[in-house]
């Protein structure tokens, strides 16, 4: 029998309301049901932000380095269940093992800089211009906060959002993926065996128009995080101005990578084989277009399609597979549609192109690595976000060149160049528009300790990750301390 899962409100498991309730399958193969979930409604958000507001008046006042010390429970607790965890998310989302258990890792490091952050939280104190007067800023928490997130990075993403938002003294209502609400269902249980209090931390499954945009419309909604598409984050950001929430977008990309004519070959094909399949090109961060310069081009392509082809399609639980499954049969018929616009396009189809449907892969959403060359930067393949194994390549003659076409969508998340050649190296990272541009590395691959997001339509300006995302989760007081004894008046009293 599958597990029934529940929602966790206001520190107890639940059903939903309405009695409803969806399935989630494994994309690797269809027939292993991994669990059914509550569908939830209104009537379930409204109960969850009402735990959530109750609980932030006590939570807030509670020291920070004390929610600290949870939240490093909360890591010790990620290590010891890692395989567990990495197991599952194979299971319910599909990528490799290998990849699971760095998802989980990624939220492992959330978790230790989350709660190191808490002894620091640092705020401003600076000289006043009277006398006697004591100026300083403090960072205070702002209330709920909605937390909306993909299936593609099911346990790192949540943690990104949930681990800053408590450790700042925020409550949280949670709305995972209905791809991915297994692995969010056992983060949830690891907070509240970790000790998180009730109320504090609230998860609601179901669908983003009811449950998602339910928790964006909410008028006892603080601040919304979200990351996935561009047209849903508009939506979102649209929705939240009429409560003048604050929201934070990680949505689409394009991303690319440059080979120059210097570059180590082995190196990069390493590289872009790692970006444009690792988790089948579903990240955020994926290779989607590579640029070869003129005189290696054909060379590379030689090495790139080889590689390609020998790629292991198959169960992510199997220690040989090297590419899983899309995670459903949406997103594989989505990745299918842009197969067949690069052909009408013009674009040459050099591998890959179909379902992948040999023996065991028949009963999952596989589809071949797939390759495009004679590539115009202006097909809808080389502007649009796939999200699966697609990669368009392009030829260029020189860096400008180059970077004009790494530039010229409406994106820019994460980029790449490969180079020997440090002054090309360096003009890439001044005049690509981008959030992330790497060096000799894959355009994936970020570290929880470093600020995360993108330029142009690919955010609205603020970054997950690092240091930077406790400003999204905290506002500033300013705070003025008088000890003249006597009215100072500022800008008269000169
Ligand atoms: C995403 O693709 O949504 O850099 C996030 C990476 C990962 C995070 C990706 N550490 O690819």
């Amino acid at each position: 029998m599958a597990k029934k899962y529940q929602n966790f409100i206001n520190g107890k498991w639940v059903d939903a309301k309405s009695g409803k309730t969806f399935e989630n399958r494994n994309p690797a193969n269809w027939d292993e049901l991994i669990g059914t979930f509550p569908k939830s409604g209104i009537e379930d958000v409204n109960e969850a932000v009402a735990a959530a507001r109750k609980a932030f008046e006590k939570w807030r006042l509670v020291p920070a380095p004390k929610r600290g010390e949870i939240m490093k429970k909360v890591g010790d607790i990620l290590v010891a269940r890692k395989e567990e965890i990495a197991t599952l998310m194979t299971r319910e989302m599909g990528k490799v093992l290998m990849e699971t258990r760095g998802d989980v890792q990624e939220g492992i490091d959330t978790a230790y800089y989350a709660a190191s952050e808490t002894r620091r939280l640092f705020g401003h104190t600076v000289p006043s211009e009277l006398p006697n007067k004591f100026n300083m800023s403090i960072r205070i928490p702002i209330g709920v906060a909605g937390v909306i997130t993909p299936w593609n990075f099911p346990m790192a993403i949540p943690t990104w959002k949930i681990f800053p938002a408590i450790v700042c003294g925020n409550t949280v209502v949670f709305k995972p993926a209905s791809d991915t609400p297994a692995t969010a269902t056992l983060l949830v249980e690891i907070l509240a065996e970790a000790g998180v209090p009730e109320g504090v931390v609230n998860i609601v499954h179901g669908g983003g128009g009811e449950v998602g945009m339910g928790i964006v419309n909410h008028p006892d909604v603080d601040l919304v995080s979200f990351t996935g598409g561009t047209d849903v984050g508009i939506k979102i950001s649209e929705a939240a101005a009429k409560t003048l929430k604050r929201v934070s977008l990680e949505l689409g990309g394009k991303n690319a990578v440059i080979i120059m004519d210097d570059a180590d070959l082995d190196l990069a094909l390493e590289g872009v084989i790692w970006g444009a399949f690792g988790t089948t090109g579903q990240r955020c961060t994926a290779t989607s277009r590579l640029l070869l310069q003129e005189k290696i081009y054909d060379k590379f392509m030689d090495m790139l399609v080889k590689k390609t082809k020998s790629l292991k399609l198959g169960n992510g639980l199997y220690p040989e597979t090297q590419v899983g499954p899309c995670v459903n049969e949406g997103q594989r018929k989505s990745v299918h549609s842009y197969v067949e616009i690069g052909l009408s396009e013009g674009a040459k189809l050099v591998c890959g192109g179909k379902f992948a449907t040999d023996g065991e892969l028949s009963k999952g959403w596989f589809y071949e690595p797939t390759i495009f060359e004679n590539v115009n930067p202006n097909m809808k393949i080389a502007q649009e976000e796939i999200f699966g194994p697609v990669l368009s390549v392009i030829r260029f003659k020189n860096l400008e060149e180059a970077i004009d076409i790494v530039n010229g969508t409406i994106y820019g998340l994460s980029s790449s160049i490969y180079t020997r050649n440090v002054n090309d190296a360096f003009l890439a990272i001044r005049d690509i528009k981008a959030g992330i541009t790497y060096i000799n590395a894959p355009t994936i691959g970020a570290e929880a300790h470093m600020p995360f997001g993108g330029v142009k339509k690919t955010g609205n300006g603020h970054r997950e990750g690092g240091w930077t995302v406790y400003d999204f989760y905290t506002e500033w007081k300013t705070v003025y301390v008088d000890y003249s004894g006597r009215l100072q008046k500022a800008q008269i009293d000169t």
